[in-house]
């Protein structure tokens, strides 16, 4: 098997996969960056491989898949010694599909409408009605956080992908730990995870970075 993933550091769908990677100990994958602001992802050869044009990408031999959540999905199923990850019982999957379904339909959605003005276009700040987002998605997660982990009692790849947008999500708009108890403990019990330090936390200060040099860099020209 040769695997290789497209990814981006600051990313939080490719940190999603890294953590899945660190947590199903998937040995001499070979990553490769892609660099968004170049076009990177807009080249024939990547569009060929990802009409798409997102990463991460995942190449499993010759065999391309991409969207973070699929990317998990299928590494448990292929490289996973049991499916803990990623229950095969039809209710347990069923709660872990509706996590990632709203992982990429409201908490990506949220981070992404949110930044890409700051990184991509003109805004010099964030738009307060895009910050009154993440309090209602802040919401949903505290009423979801009913079990020790998301979709349950053991970690799944529900904590990962969702985790992945939270963390990154807590570093725009900071979560109040008297208004989201258990999203708070939830977030430090997963960072306590060794696929959270190998995978996610390195990295999630490569994203403050980015955004607070965007900020900076923005408002001097205030
Ligand atoms: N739902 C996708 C979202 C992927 C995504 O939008 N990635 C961003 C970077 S964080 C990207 O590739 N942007 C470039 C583009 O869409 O052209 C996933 O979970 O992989």
């Amino acid at each position: 098997m040769v695997l290789t993933l497209y990814k981006k550091d600051t990313s939080p769908p490719s940190r999603s996969v890294f953590m899945a990677i660190h947590a199903l100990q998937i040995p001499n994958v070979k990553f490769v960056n892609v660099h968004l602001p170049d076009g990177e992802h807009l080249t024939e050869e990547y569009l060929k491989m990802n009409p798409q044009h997102t990463i991460p990408l995942l190449k499993d031999d010759d065999f391309l898949i991409w969207d973070s959540h699929a990317i998990c999905g299928y590494l448990v199923a292929k490289y996973g010694r049991n499916d803990n990850l990623y229950p095969l019982d039809p209710k347990m999957r069923a709660v872990v599909d509706q996590r990632l379904h709203f992982d990429s339909g409201v908490l990506f959605n949220t981070l992404r409408s949110t930044v890409a003005p700051l990184l991509y276009s003109d805004d010099k700040d964030f738009k307060p009605e895009n910050l009154a987002k993440f309090k209602e998605a802040y919401s949903f997660m505290e009423k979801f956080l009913t079990k020790s982990w998301l979709a349950g009692d053991h970690v799944t790849i529900a904590d990962i992908c969702c985790v992945s947008t939270i963390s990154s999500m807590n570093e725009i708009l900071p979560i109040n730990e008297i208004e989201y108890p258990k999203l708070t403990d939830w977030l430090q019990k997963c960072s306590q995870q060794d696929f959270y330090k190998k995978g996610n936390a390195p990295n999630i200060l490569l994203f403050r970075e980015m955004i607070k040099n965007k900020l900076a860099e923005k408002q001097k020209s205030v």
